[in-house]
Formats: structure tokens, C-alpha cells, sequence
């Protein structure tokens, strides 16, 4: 007989059901809820509040309500944040996908509102469903496609969030009861205890019974076919999958022997090798256009602009400066980082008092390159005033590779990594 998807009886596996619904559902409250929670981090971790330059979400107003000056301490910061946003996203996948498979044959019901309130919430779940494949979608090309859409991913990704989570937040209001709800009483039912139920009807709750009766109809099959694995079975089978993605992205997170085991991470791109400069690099110089020739010694020389001046400088006299050496890692917004590397350089609150500012200010930072969307960065005078941060020349005892920046680079604490910008041509001091 042919059954159209509308039919709930088209829907056959015994596996849906309120239990496997409400378990998954609720694993998603915690992890989206930090994923929201790291994802705003990140986005105030930019600065975007600071300068034109650091701001890709001009017309956010107020969801920038929240945005304060990034720390830089402690200086694995970002590396912890992102590294659980980008980890978690995708450990949750399977989960996601399982939960919106448990509740499949709601999005064919008909009718399609049976009262008004079931029209706003249907409405509300297309937002729902929506801003959940988009975000996790958008979050995953990213990461593993190397920025698929360079400037747009961020106001992408951040007005999909709020969407997705202004949603999300009326699912749960909607739906908590009923889960809490089922939770309990499938649990109650498992370990026998039918007198609690018994109890509870006689307390006049006859009318949530009926509710619950009404969210399990909608799940469970009224034809179910022949069960191939139990509903435990199946969950284990979700976090099965979700254990695998994580033990294959969480080391990402870390270098050496543990780098090696995030098999899911990009492997694109310039291989660093071995030696001081054999940790992962984002853009390599011939990516970004930098030729050997304008960062040569005679070529090079670095800009620097504030209160009372311009000055030039060249590699020899950067190294000629006193010389500050700072352990810190790399943290990329996709989520990878490395563990720190020993950094040698110029100190940018120096830089700053050279050109007149004694309490560190601002900093607008440019690179010679021409074109991309990471080749100026602005940092916040808390983050010049820190003296960890650098203007990098060497890194892990030599002077850094063409790739990691050379001639200079900057690397500031707790910053994410599009905020270190390489090959630097021009500071400007000042307020921004
Ligand atoms: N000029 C310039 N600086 C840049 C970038 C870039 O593309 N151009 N990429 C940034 C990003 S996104 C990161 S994560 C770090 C990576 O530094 P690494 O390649 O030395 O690991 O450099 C930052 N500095
Ligand atoms: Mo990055």
C-alpha cells in the first residue's frame, strides 16, 4: 500500500519515540548553549567593537551589546574558547542529524497548523531547523574548506546565530515540559515504578498525561516495523559517531603526536615541516603575494606613525632594540592552534613610546600585502600595553620563515590568530 509521507504510518522505524527525542534534545540544549555562549566569545574576541578594520558586522546595533575589551590573560584564552566551539560543533553533528531525523514525520503533518499557536511554532521550527543546518553547515566549510567565503562568513555565521538561537530559545520554552515530562515518566516506567504513575493521575494530572500521549503520537509509529537495533542501541550508535568525530578533531587543538590524530582537519596548504618554524601556517607568503624581494634587507622597513612622528625601521634595527622573548601559541579562528612557541622580538607598547605614547595606545597594523581579508588587523592598548606582546622577528630561535611573517609579524596573548597579522609593513599609534 502507498502511504504518503503526510501519513504517519509512512514513518515505520520503532526507534522514534518521545524517549529517543527528549535524550537527544537535551544533549543539544547543553552543547548549543555553549556553542552560542564560545561563538559570541569569539565574535567579541575580534574587537569588532574597536575599528572599521576589525569590524565585519557594521550593522549589528545592539547584538553588540555585550562586547568588551578581549583579555590577554590567561594567554591560551581564544586556544580554549575556540577550540571547544569548533570541537564541540562538530562532535555534535550526529546528534543533530539524529534528532532531526527523530522528528522527521512532524515536518510532513497535516494539516500543516491545527490552531494558531501550532502555526507560530511551526514557523518558529523552520527558523529553527534552518538556522541549525545553516550555522552548523557555515561553521564546517569554514573550518575544513579554509574560509570558503572570507569576509562574509562572519556576518554569516554571527546574524544566522542569533536567528537560529532567538528560535532555539522558544523550542526549548515550548518543548522542556514535554521532555522533562517524558524523561521522567519512561524512566519511571523502566524501573517499574507504575505507583508513582498511579500517583500522579491521581493528583489530577490527567491532563499532562494527555499532552504527553499527544507528543508520543505524534513520534511513534502507529505501524512499526520490525525492530533491527533498541533505542539504547541506537543512541550508542549516535554517540558512537560522535565520540569518532571528536577523537578525530579535538587534535587540532595541539601539535606533535596529538596534531596527528585529527585526521579530520584540513591537511591543505603549506606543509610546515620540521624546525623552529614547523607549526601550522595559515596563508603562506606566495598565497598572499609577499615576494622574497620586498621583504629583502634593503628593501624591508618598517613604518611606524604616532603623536610625534613617523619613523623608519629596519630589520637590523628592530634587532638592535632590547629584545623581548614571550612563549605563546597561535589560535585560529577555525578552531586548530598550536601549542606556544618561543617568540623573540620588539615589545609594541616599546613601539608605541617611541612615537609619543608613554601609556600605550591603539594600534592600526598593516601588512605589505595587497590584497585578502587578514592583511590589517587593529589591536586595543590593553593588548599593546601587555608586555607579552610583539612584534615578532624570530620565532623558536630563529628569525621567522618567509611563511610565519617575515620580516615581522605580530603576536599578542589570548588573541585569535587573525589578529597576529604577518609580514607588517606599517603601525599606526593612536586612538582608533
Ligand atoms: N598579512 C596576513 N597576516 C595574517 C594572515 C593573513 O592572511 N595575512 N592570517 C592570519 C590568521 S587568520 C592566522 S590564524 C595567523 C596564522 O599564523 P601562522 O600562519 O604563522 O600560523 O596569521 C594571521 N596573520
Ligand atoms: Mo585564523
Amino acid at each position: 500500500m502507498a502511504r504518503s509521507p503526510s501519513s504517519p504510518a509512512f514513518w515505520r522505524s520503532p526507534v522514534r519515540g518521545p524517549w529517543f527525542t527528549s535524550v537527544l534534545g537535551v544533549v543539544l540544549l547543553a552543547g548549543i548553549t555553549v556553542l552560542f555562549v564560545t561563538g559570541l566569545v569569539s565574535y567579541a574576541a575580534y574587537n569588532p567593537g574597536l575599528s572599521r578594520v576589525n569590524d565585519m558586522t557594521p550593522d549589528k546595533g545592539i547584538l553588540g551589546f555585550y562586547l568588551f575589551s578581549w583579555p590577554t590573560d590567561p594567554a591560551w584564552l581564544y586556544r580554549l574558547t575556540q577550540g571547544v566551539h569548533v570541537t564541540l560543533g562538530i562532535t555534535l553533528i550526529p546528534v543533530l542529524l539524529a534528532k532531526l531525523w527523530s522528528v522527521v514525520p512532524k515536518l510532513f503533518a497535516l494539516p500543516p497548523a491545527r490552531s494558531l499557536a501550532h502555526a507560530l511554532e511551526r514557523v518558529s521550527l523552520l527558523l529553527l531547523v534552518g538556522g541549525a543546518l545553516f550555522e552548523f553547515t557555515t561553521g564546517v566549510l569554514n573550518v575544513q574548506l579554509d574560509y570558503i567565503f572570507p569576509g562574509s562568513f562572519y556576518p554569516l555565521h554571527f546574524y544566522g546565530a542569533w536567528v537560529f538561537f532567538a528560535a532555539f530559545v522558544v523550542h526549548t520554552v515550548l518543548k522542556m515540559p514535554a521532555a522533562v515530562r517524558n524523561l521522567r515518566r519512561l524512566r519511571a516506567k523502566e524501573e517499574g515504578r507504575a505507583k508513582e504513575e498511579e500517583r500522579a493521575k491521581e493528583e489530577g494530572r490527567a491532563k499532562e498525561e494527555e499532552r504527553a500521549k499527544e507528543e508520543e503520537g505524534d513520534l511513534v509509529s502507529p505501524d512499526p516495523a520490525e525492530p533491527t537495533v533498541s533505542r539504547r542501541g541506537a543512541l550508542g550508535f549516535v554517540g558512537g559517531a560522535s565520540l569518532l568525530l571528536f577523537a578525530t578533531t579535538a587534535g587540532r587543538s595541539f601539535d606533535g603526536v596529538l596534531r596527528d590524530t585529527a585526521l579530520l582537519a584540513p591537511h591543505g596548504g603549506a606543509d610546515p615541516g620540521a624546525g623552529p618554524g614547523g607549526f601550522q601556517i595559515n596563508k603562506t607568503a606566495a598565497y598572499a603575494g609577499i615576494t622574497a624581494q620586498e621583504t629583502s634587507d634593503d628593501a624591508w622597513r618598517l613604518v611606524v606613525v604616532g603623536r610625534t612622528g613617523t619613523v623608519r625601521l629596519s630589520r637590523a634595527d628592530l634587532l638592535a632594540m632590547p629584545l623581548h622573548s614571550s612563549a605563546l601559541p597561535i589560535a585560529c579562528v577555525e578552531g586548530w592552534s598550536t601549542s606556544n612557541q618561543w617568540w623573540r622580538g620588539v615589545q609594541l607598547r616599546r613601539l608605541a613610546s617611541m612615537v609619543g605614547y608613554e601609556n600605550p595606545s591603539d594600534v592600526l597594523v598593516e601588512s605589505l600585502q595587497r590584497h585578502g581579508a587578514f592583511r590589517r588587523a587593529a589591536l586595543r592598548a590593553n593588548q599593546v600595553a601587555d608586555p607579552r606582546s610583539l612584534l615578532a622577528l624570530d620565532v623558536n630561535g630563529e628569525p621567522l620563515t618567509a611563511d610565519h611573517g617575515y620580516p615581522a609579524r605580530v603576536i599578542v596573548p589570548a588573541a585569535p590568530g587573525v589578529l597576529n597579522t604577518k609580514w607588517v609593513a606599517r603601525m599606526t599609534f593612536g586612538e582608533l
